[in-house]
């Protein structure tokens, strides 16, 4: 029973409270909420070190997953106000860059949720992921600042603070809480370091700063631009300052648990999110060391404890630092990681195996994997391609550390909440259980032969179309015919995602409607995504997709048949708007590159159909919902992989063969586009396609041009494409991160349950 009322927060009538004033109370409300609920314990917890937790917006998702959503929106309503209001009012904390961070976001809601004793543990950066607009036609960058209105009391100073020693500089850390809430259950915890010592004065209206001054700039920004000397120094700052701070919390809480150390694996898990938290391996020897254990043995401990998961095969995404950083920042770590290095060149003269590599580059992945006794990969065929390409090497080494976990995503946030009219309908057939048990939802494959249910299905998704298209316009000046087709590709810019391949299509399609080709429906492309400040072709994608964009949406003869939006600073807040109202998933990475991705799930939770590689989770999604309910295309991650071992492609001769590809990378340094772009940057984007196109776009436009076709067309049968929407829906519940945070502790946490 929720006793907890809005007005004991308030001092006041609602009636007569300012937004900040409500917001505030019920933040409150929510954190007594949490406290009422309790924490899970036990005697072993796991800590999953991150850098980046993308959180989103927290108060719904915290009201709903306390059960007292209804109850406050019904207070509210009572004294003539919207809880949308205050949704909306709500900053969202961008901590992270996409799915790596979002998916650390999920995992802590399914831990609370199922009552694991657990901790998120990373940085409290003041700024989050850049905001991102559009001056020029080019993406502008501006400091995301986002405690503020209220948002800096989710987190609870509290009084914990270590020493952190880089070298001759002594840092002061302060330990923030945020409280976790588990649905229905009880709560965890987000533990955020940061220093007193940051100075927010330094941000100016960039998002350049001086990199120098670690005590006042260290927690300032997520992942700062990093293309220079000083940026990767900061980096590494920043990584060690949260490794020290999370194993000196790891070791004071498990002793106080009861351990004597020697026992740690038996109080403690610690998973590794990719390699930004590696430096705890070495950080744990020195301080088991320093307590009295032997070195030999704090290594048998700390590979006990430690876990780790990679989330790429990109090797240029796969830390690796020059020695002399090491020694400018973690100089007294230095004898320690040599030593382990030592101690695998004892046993493993392989070059390609070792810690420290004949330059004297660290390679934070190869300790992970000598020193925990779980690798992980996130998606089955990216598992696969670990242990028989990537990772071979190692995998003939430790073949029983390797393990596959599938990505996973929270339904609460992306289904609930972000859709509580498709929620409301699923309920209405299966009852509540599938909040809890997500696979419960293969009970609606019935439903999939009901014409009443598919139409249904139907009418909520044109519900959302019209709220989103309502949105944008009022957002970002955009006209969105909700009777279009919502065709959507939102994740971070990266060439090997390939927003430029879609882009090529929207090209192709356009040069045919002005040949006089009248589509049947118009279709609406929506592109979201940041570029990282220091990825020039990245960011001249965003250009090149701008400059057609006001080419395509400007001319009357196109415009009521393609449209092409970017939209301004996407993040996961307009995701959980977005991703409802879409119809096609495009999921187009080059086949072996995208370790998983996440989208693709949340988008078949919400009754999109997938246009996709056999790439990532996509192969799972595949085999899971029949060739029927998803559109695939492209080169196989066999061939990829065989044209990168033969160093066989060539761009340009696709080029030459293909003539509507041909026209469609022409167009790009075409006379309309130079009017509406920029000249340098076009032509950049034009010679890297022809010269280089490193990720494959050409050989796969054929086939993907045609598969979208397909797509196109079987959505004009609306029963059809009704049925498939809801055999998707049906078959997400495989993509729960509840199920993949269970698969993580019975293989790797082994933690009881404390429900
Ligand atoms: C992503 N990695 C993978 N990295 O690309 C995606 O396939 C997978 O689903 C997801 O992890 C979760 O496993 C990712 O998001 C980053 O954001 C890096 C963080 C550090 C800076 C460079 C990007």
């Amino acid at each position: 029973m929720n006793t907890l009322k809005l007005r004991d927060y308030t001092g006041k009538a609602l009636s007569e409270c300012t937004i900040l004033e409500l917001y505030n109370a019920a933040l409150a409300l929510t954190q007594d909420a949490c406290r009422n609920r309790g924490y899970n314990s036990g005697k072993k917890k796991v800590y999953y070190i991150s850098a980046e937790f993308l959180i989103g917006k927290l108060l719904s998702n915290n009201l709903i997953n306390l059960g007292i959503y209804d109850d406050v929106k019904a207070e509210l309503a009572e004294a003539g106000k919207d809880i949308t209001e205050l949704e909306e009012f709500e900053y969202e904390p961008s901590l992270g860059n996409g799915g790596l961070g979002r998916l650390a976001a999920c995992f802590i809601d399914s831990l609370a949720t199922l009552g694991l004793p657990a901790d998120g543990v990373g940085l409290a950066y003041h700024c989050g992921l850049f905001k991102q607009s559009f001056e020029d036609r080019k993406q502008h960058m501006r400091p995301d600042y986002w405690r503020k209105w209220g948002m800096a009391n989710w987190m609870k100073r509290t009084d914990k603070h270590y020493k952190v020693q880089c070298g001759d500089l002594e840092l002061l850390s302060t330990m923030y809480e945020i409280d976790v809430t588990g649905y229905g259950s009880k709560c965890g915890r987000l533990r955020l370091f940061d220093l007193d010592t940051v100075n927010e004065g330094l941000i100016g209206s960039g998002i350049g700063f001086d990199k120098k001054e670690i005590e006042k700039n260290l927690t300032l920004f997520l992942y700062p631009d990093d293309s220079d000397e000083d940026g990767k120094l900061l980096r590494v700052y920043q990584e060690y300052f949260m490794v020290s701070n999370a194993a000196q919390l790891i070791l004071d809480e498990c002793v106080e648990r009861g351990s004597n150390l020697h026992d740690l694996a038996d109080y403690a898990a610690i998973q590794i999110n990719d390699t930004h938290p590696s430096l705890v391996i070495p950080e744990l020897v020195r301080l088991l060391t320093e307590k009295g254990i032997e070195e030999k043995e704090a290594y048998q401990i700390v590979t006990d404890v430690c876990a780790y998961t990679n989330h790429t095969i990109l090797a240029e995404a796969l830390e690796t630092w020059p020695k002399h950083f090491f020694k400018a920042v973690v100089p007294h770590l230095m004898p320690i990681i040599k030593r382990m290095n030592d101690a695998v060149k004892a046993k493993y003269e392989e070059p390609s195996v070792q810690i420290i590599d004949e330059y004297g580059n660290v390679h934070m992945a190869h300790m992970d994997i000598h020193y925990s006794h779980s690798v992980n990969g996130v998606a089955r065929l990216h598992t696969d391609i670990l242990k028989e390409t990537e990772l071979n090497n190692f995998y003939k080494l430790y073949p029983e550390k390797f393990n596959n976990k599938t990505n996973g995503i929270t339904f609460r946030r992306w289904v609930i909440e972000c859709n509580p009219e498709l929620t409301e309908l699923i309920t209405e057939k299966i009852g509540e259980g599938w909040k809890t048990d997500a696979r419960q939802l293969e009970q609606l494959i019935p439903y999939a032969e009901d014409e009443t249910f598919l139409q249904c299905i139907l009418n909520r998704k044109n519900t959302k179309k019209h709220k989103f298209s309502a949105w944008i316009e009022q957002y970002q000046g955009d006209k969105v015919d909700p009777e279009s087709v919502y065709d959507v590709q939102i994740k971070r810019l990266h060439e090997y995602k390939r927003q430029q391949l879609n882009l090529l299509w929207a090209i192709d399609r356009y040069l045919h409607i002005k040949d006089g080709y009248r589509p049947r429906r118009p279709v609406t492309v929506f592109f979201g995504a940041k570029a990282a400040p220091a990825y020039v072709i990245a960011k001249d994608i965003i250009h090149a997709i701008l400059a057609f964009s006001s080419i395509v949406n400007n001319d009357p003869e196109v415009s009521p048949y393609l449209k092409v939006v970017m939209l301004r600073n996407y993040n996961v807040s307009m995701a959980e708007k977005l991703i409802p109202a879409s119809d096609i998933s495009e999921q187009i990475s080059l086949a072996s590159k995208e370790a998983s991705g996440t989208g693709n799930m949340k988008f078949m939770l919400n009754g999109a159909v997938t246009l996709g590689t056999m790439d990532g989770a996509n192969v799972e999604i595949a085999e899971l919902v029949g060739e029927d309910n998803i559109f695939t295309f492209g080169q196989s991650s066999e061939e990829v992989i065989e044209h990168y071992k033969n160093a066989d492609y060539v761009a340009k001769n696709w080029y030459k063969k293909d003539k509507r590809l041909a026209a469609a990378v022409d167009f790009l340094v075409s006379e309309e586009m130079l009017e509406a772009g920029d000249r340098k940057l076009l032509k950049q984007l034009y010679d890297e396609l022809l010269g280089k196109d490193w990720f494959m776009t050409f050989p796969d436009f054929e086939s993907y041009c045609k598969t979208k076709d397909k797509a196109l067309a079987a959505y004009e049968d609306r029963m059809g494409w009704a049925k498939k929407m809801a055999v998707n829906i049906a078959k997400a519940g495989y993509f729960s991160s509840d199920r993949t945070i269970d698969q993580y502790n019975n293989d790797i946490w082994h933690l009881e349950k404390d429900c």
